[in-house]
C-alpha cells in the first residue's frame, strides 16, 4: 500500500508506524508491540481500516454456511478445550452422513467441518463424508479438516499428508479451515495442549495442502496463557510462510471463551479492547494475508460489527448449530440469520458481499441511497484506486473482476467502475461512458493465449477461456475466425479459481490480468508451447490500439455522487502519474515482477481515451458484431 493518506493520532508512535505503513514497508515485532500497548485505540483501528480499504474497499463478506462437528469425541484432552470428551462419556455423541446430510439447507454455499480425533472411525467414513455432501449438494463447498485431523489421518491410516489431502481432494475438498493452530508457541502449546502438533507440523500440512491447490485459513486462539509478544510472533509465522506458499485466504483470531477449561474463570472473556486490538493489529502485521475474519461467534455479534472498522473483512457466515465456543460458554447465539449479517454490515457503513468459499463474490447487497464503484483488482488498475476517495461517504467501492462487475451492473448492484468493453457494449442504454478507461497500443502482456498450435492450426480446437471478461475472448473470436480464418473453435470457460482449473484438458488457454502476469512469471503455462499477447496481435493487425475497459457511470447515478466519483476519479489518475511503479510495488511483488518488468508493464496503458482509442471500440465492436450476425 502507498497512501498520501495524513491520518492523525494521539499516540506519536502510532504516527511513525503509520509512515511505515503508508510506505508499503513490513512492520516488526516491535512495532507490533508497541500497537498493543497503545491507548489510541480509535487511532489504531483507523490504520487498519484504510488498510483493509486498500485491500477489499469496503466490502465485507459473508457465507451462507453450516458448521458441523460430527463427533465431540476426541483421542487429545487439550486444556482449552471444553467441547471434546472420552468415548463412553454422557455426553459423547456421533453423527452420522444421513443425519448431517438431513441438516444442510440447499441454499448454503459452505460446510465447514471439524471434530474430535476419534479412535475407531474408519479413512472411509471421512472420504464418503465429502464425497456424499458433494453428490448431493454439488453448489455447496467442503471447507473441512484442521490440520490436526489431517494428521492425525495420516498418522492413523499410514498414509502420507498428500495422500490424505489428494484422496480429499478427489471427492470435493475444497478448502481448510485454520483450526488447531491455537498460539504458535512451544511454551504454550506444553502447558495448555501438549498432546497436539505444533507449528512445525501445523505449517507442514498447509504448506502441502497450498502445493496441492487447497487454500486454507488460519487461526490464533488468544486471551489464555500466552503473551502479547507469543500473539505477534504466531502472527509473524504466518507472514513467513504466506510469503512462500501465498495459499491462506483469511487469518482468525479466535478469543478463548473460558466455561469450565479452568484456565481462566468462567466469565472471565477477552474484553471488546482486547478483540479489537487483534483484529486490527493482524490486519497490520499480515500485509500479505487477503482477508481477516471477524468470527461472531466468539467475539459477540456487537463485537464482530465494530470489528468492521476495525481492519476485519469478513464475518464468517449463519453457522448453523455450532459446539466448540457454546460447550465453552460463548454467549453469542448459535446462528445469525442471513438479514441480521446484511444490516450489522450496512450499519457498519460498509457492503455486504455474500461469498463462496474462495471470496468469489455471489451476491452484493447495496444499502439504500449508497452507489456502488467496482475496483478492478489487477495491477494495472493500480492508477484508478490509489488515491480514490470519493468525497460523499455514500460512494463506496467493491472489489470485482470485469465480468462479476458486468452481471452485478445487469442486476442494478453496482453503478460506476471501469467496465469491460463488451458489458458496456450490451449495458450502453442504462450507463454514460467517462473518458477514461484501460486501453493500450501494442503489448498488454496480461491478455495471453497459450497454445499447442500455431493460430492457423487451432480450427475445431478446444480452448479453456478466462472467466474474468467477456472482451479478451471476443478479441480472440474475432482474431480466430477474422485474422486468421479459423472456424468451428469449442470455448469453454474457466474456474474464476486458478486453483480449480487442469489446462491440460485444453489445446490453448486464454488467461488475462493477473493470473496471465503470474503465469508468464512462472516460466509459463504446463507444456503450451506458443504464447500471443492478443493485444498485440490486434496492433499487428489494425495498427490501432486496443481498449478492454471503459469507465463507466450509470445514468441514474445521483448528481453529486456522479460528481464525487469522476473527481476521485482524476484526482487518482493526476497524483499516480509518474508514480505508478512506486504505487504497484506491492502488488508487482506479489506477482514474482521486478521493478523493471513492472515498468515496462505498466508503462504499456494508457488510461485517457483520445479520439484513437474511440475509432478503436468502434472497430472493434464492428468486428465482434459482424461474427455474430454472420
Ligand atoms: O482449533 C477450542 C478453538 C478452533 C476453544 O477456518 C476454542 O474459517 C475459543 O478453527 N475458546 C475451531 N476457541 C474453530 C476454528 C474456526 C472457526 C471459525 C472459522 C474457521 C475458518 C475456523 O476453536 C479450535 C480451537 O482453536 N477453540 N476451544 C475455546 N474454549
Amino acid at each position: 500500500m502507498l497512501s498520501s493518506k495524513l491520518l492523525r493520532f494521539r499516540d506519536p508512535q502510532l504516527a511513525a508506524i503509520w509512515e511505515k505503513v503508508r510506505h508499503g514497508e513490513r512492520l516488526s515485532k516491535d512495532d507490533g508491540l508497541a500497537l498493543y500497548a497503545t491507548h489510541d485505540v480509535i487511532g489504531l483501528g483507523r490504520m487498519a481500516n484504510e488498510v483493509s480499504r486498500a485491500k477489499s474497499g469496503d466490502s465485507v463478506y459473508f457465507v451462507l454456511n453450516q458448521k458441523f462437528e460430527p463427533t465431540n469425541i476426541c483421542v487429545l484432552s487439550c486444556k482449552f478445550c471444553d467441547f471434546a470428551v472420552k468415548k463412553g462419556a454422557p455426553e459423547a455423541y456421533e453423527q452420522s452422513i444421513e443425519e448431517m446430510l438431513s441438516m444442510l439447507n440447499p441454499n448454503i454455499r459452505e460446510v465447514h467441518i471439524t471434530m474430535g480425533l476419534h479412535p475407531d472411525w474408519e479413512w472411509q467414513y471421512y472420504v464418503d463424508m465429502v464425497r456424499r455432501i458433494k453428490e448431493n449438494f454439488p453448489l455447496i463447498d467442503v471447507k473441512a479438516f484442521t490440520a490436526v485431523e489431517i494428521d492425525f489421518f495420516a498418522k492413523k491410516f499410514k498414509k502420507t499428508h498428500e495422500e490424505v489431502l489428494s484422496e480429499l481432494k478427489a471427492v470435493g475438498l475444497k478448502t481448510m479451515p485454520g483450526g488447531g493452530a491455537e498460539v504458535f508457541s512451544e511454551r504454550v502449546r506444553k502447558l495448555i495442549f501438549n498432546q497436539k502438533i505444533g507449528a512445525k507440523t501445523w505449517f507442514e500440512v498447509h504448506r502441502k495442502a497450498h502445493r496441492l491447490g487447497i487454500q486454507s485459513n488460519v487461526t490464533m486462539l488468544y486471551g489464555h496463557v500466552e503473551t502479547i509478544e507469543e500473539r505477534i510472533e504466531h502472527m509473524m509465522k504466518v507472514r513467513d510462510v504466506q510469503d512462500e506458499t501465498g495459499g491462506f485466504l483469511t487469518f482468525i483470531p479466535l478469543a478463548f471463551q473460558p466455561g469450565d477449561t479452568g484456565i481462566k474463570t468462567r466469565n472471565n472473556f477477552t474484553s471488546a479492547i482486547d478483540d479489537l486490538k487483534t483484529i486490527a493489529i493482524s490486519r497490520l502485521m499480515l500485509d500479505n494475508v487477503p482477508h481477516i475474519k471477524a468470527y461472531w461467534v466468539m467475539l459477540t455479534a456487537e463485537v464482530a460489527a465494530v470489528a468492521l472498522n476495525f481492519g476485519a473483512d469478513d464475518m464468517d457466515g449463519t453457522v448453523g448449530y455450532e459446539r466448540i465456543a457454546h460447550d465453552a460458554g460463548a454467549t453469542s447465539p448459535m446462528q445469525l440469520q442471513k438479514e441480521k449479517i446484511i444490516s450489522i454490515i450496512h450499519e457498519a457503513g460498509k457492503i455486504p458481499v455474500e461469498r463462496d468459499v474462495w471470496y468469489n463474490p455471489l451476491h452484493i447487497y447495496t444499502a439504500e441511497g449508497t452507489t456502488v464503484v467496482s475496483k478492478m483488482p489487477y495491477l494495472n488498475s493500480v492508477p484508478f484506486y490509489a488515491e480514490f476517495e470519493p468525497s460523499s461517504g455514500d460512494v463506496k467501492v467493491a472489489p470485482l473482476v470485469p465480468h462479476v462487475f458486468g452481471e452485478f451492473a445487469k442486476e442494478g448492484k453496482v453503478d460506476a467502475g471501469p467496465m469491460s468493453l463488451m458489458d458496456y457494449a450490451e449495458q450502453q442504454d442504462e450507463f454514460d461512458m467517462l473518458d477514461y478507461g484501460v486501453a493500450v497500443n501494442g503489448k498488454a502482456y496480461s491478455v495471453l493465449l497459450y497454445s499447442h498450435y500455431e493460430w492457423s492450426k487451432l480450427s475445431g480446437k478446444r480452448i479453456g477461456i478466462t472467466g474474468e471478461t467477456s472482451t479478451s475472448v471476443n478479441l480472440l473470436r474475432v482474431l480466430l475466425e477474422k485474422k486468421y480464418g479459423v472456424k468451428d473453435v469449442k470455448f469453454e470457460r474457466l474456474h474464476l479459481t486458478s486453483s480449480q482449473n487442469d489446462y491440460t484438458h485444453f489445446d490453448a488457454v486464454l488467461l488475462i490480468g493477473d493470473e496471465a502476469l503470474r503465469r508468464h512469471k512462472l516460466g509459463g503455462l504446463g507444456t503450451f508451447l506458443n504464447v500471443y499477447d492478443l493485444a498485440e496481435e490486434w496492433h499487428a493487425w489494425k495498427k490501432m490500439p486496443f481498449v478492454f475497459a471503459v469507465w463507466a457511470v450509470r445514468k441514474t447515478v445521483a448528481g453529486d455522487h456522479r460528481e464525487a466519483i469522476v473527481e476521485a476519479l482524476e484526482h487518482s489518475l493526476a497524483f499516480t502519474k509518474g508514480k505508478e511503479v512506486e504505487l504497484g510495488r506491492d502488488h508487482a511483488k506479489r506477482l514474482g515482477m521486478t521493478r523493471e518488468e513492472l515498468g515496462t508493464y505498466i508503462s504499456a496503458f494508457t488510461y485517457t481515451l483520445g479520439s484513437a482509442e474511440k475509432e478503436a471500440i468502434d472497430t472493434f465492436l464492428g468486428e465482434v458484431y459482424n461474427i455474430v450476425t454472420m
